[in-house]
């Protein structure tokens, strides 16, 4: 059995102000051509479908267009929620669209979401624990909720079984590789669980974590996002997972790489280094172009077809999402419109003497990203008021945090 596993699709989401629903309507129509080519039978998406608990018209319409083509293609699609879901909106008509061969685990309700498929080896459970904060099911920790739920269940380990969830998995205590673009996770918080605790199955299919890989020596992988969601991902390369399962412990895992509409890039230099360089990327195209209609009429087409191509892509590159640091030392007029008039996708533009003299002065601990956001506001608070917060009005913060925790 063929399976594609993905997650972290955050349909509709924003990065810097842009919206990213072009692109993701882009690397979704790739995806499916993946799974066409590839044969595959089931499609998991690992939670975080949309962005937010309440998503927009257009990144409904979206999803509901991708799942209708996957579905046209014969593939079915099994589908969990995410921290950033609401777990009611998405198991909606859950069980109305089950005969339409799309699953939903969007609530968990005392009892994992299963699916049982067949093929020439026997059968293949998947089974499906959508994200649930512990305290929802009066458990004190992720971990602890996920043994509980598991514990519930009689696993046959004669056959097979694929996982599918999404929660922060770690590997004896060690941590998984981390981007920006996965807020609410509480490194080394109360939300891990260890991989250890997965052992029954033949695959885990996990979302939450953007950069796709492997948890210990384990069957245990994050599909990663398709999309880079921040400028720390700007290095990475996105894929999808592609299982075969054949008989009860002989399988094999593979990557196929996504290449999405715009890529990220990360530039560095004075304003006038960074003008230039754009210019000769984009005059170098020019030329490329010009060389490939001489070739088309001189020397065969096929060549030109090829450098035509090339000079496209390099002319692509001008439309990138593109951070810009700048090093100039003297005071710049309008940095960001010259910057727009070369690369008008433009997200984010950082002054590195800025940040030299920010580090200079602050011997506060701001940059410090591993305390937990009731840390930081505890910092603030003492950094603004010059003393410490007292308990009532700690506790107010600390409910309110709460409450927002559960917001997304
Ligand atoms: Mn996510």
């Amino acid at each position: 059995m063929k399976i594609l596993h993905t997650g972290d699709l955050h349909i509709g989401k924003y990065v810097h102000d842009f919206s990213m629903l072009e692109d993701q309507a882009y690397i979704l129509e790739q995806i499916l051509e993946i799974a066409v080519r590839e044969q595959v039978e089931v499609m998991l998406i690992a939670g975080d479908v949309y962005d937010r608990s309440v998503p927009t018209a257009e990144a409904v319409g979206l999803l509901d267009s991708f799942l209708t083509k996957t579905l046209a293609r014969g593939i079915r699609v099994i589908m969990i929620s995410g921290n950033h879901d609401s777990p009611q909106r998405l198991g909606f008509a859950g069980r109305i669209l089950e005969k339409q061969g799309l699953h939903i685990a969007g609530t968990y309700e005392g009892e994992a979401k299963k699916v049982t498929l067949k093929d020439t080896y026997g059968e293949v459970t998947f089974l499906c624990i959508p994200y649930c904060r512990p305290e929802a099911l009066g458990a004190s920790s992720c971990e602890e909720a996920v043994a509980e739920i598991l514990a519930k269940e009689k696993i046959d380990s004669e056959k097979r079984n694929v996982l599918v969830t999404h929660y922060f998995v770690t590997d004896g205590g060690h941590s998984p590789f981390l981007s920006d673009s996965e807020t609410a996770v509480n490194v080394g918080g109360l939300d891990n669980i260890e991989a250890s605790l997965l052992s029954e199955f033949d695959y885990a299919a996990l979302g939450h974590i953007h950069r796709p890989q492997q948890i210990g020596g384990r069957p245990v992988f994050y599909s990663g996002s398709p999309l880079k969601y921040s400028f720390s991902e700007a290095n990475h390369d996105k894929s999808v997972n592609l299982i075969t399962l054949r008989e009860k412990g002989d399988m094999d895992v593979q990557c196929a790489k996504l290449t999405p509409l715009h890529e990220m890039r990360l530039l560095r230099g004075t304003l006038k280094q960074i003008m230039q360089a754009a210019e000769e990327e984009q005059t170098g195209d020019v030329e490329r172009e010009a060389g490939s209609r001489e070739n088309a009429e001189g020397r065969g087409a096929a060549e030109g077809g090829d450098d035509a191509a090339a000079g496209k892509a390099a002319a692509r590159k001008c439309f990138d999402y593109v951070q810009v640091t700048l090093t100039d030392e003297a005071e710049l007029y309008d940095p960001i419109g010259a910057l727009r008039s070369v690369y008008p996708n433009i997200m984010q533009l950082l002054l590195a003497v800025r940040d030299e003299q920010a580090e200079d002065a602050a011997p506060s601990n701001a940059a410090d990203r591993s305390r937990s956001p009731m840390q930081m506001y505890l910092d603030f608070y003492e950094e603004v008021r010059g003393r410490q917060i007292d308990e009532p009005r700690r506790q107010v913060i600390e409910d309110a945090m709460r409450e927002a925790a559960r917001e997304c």
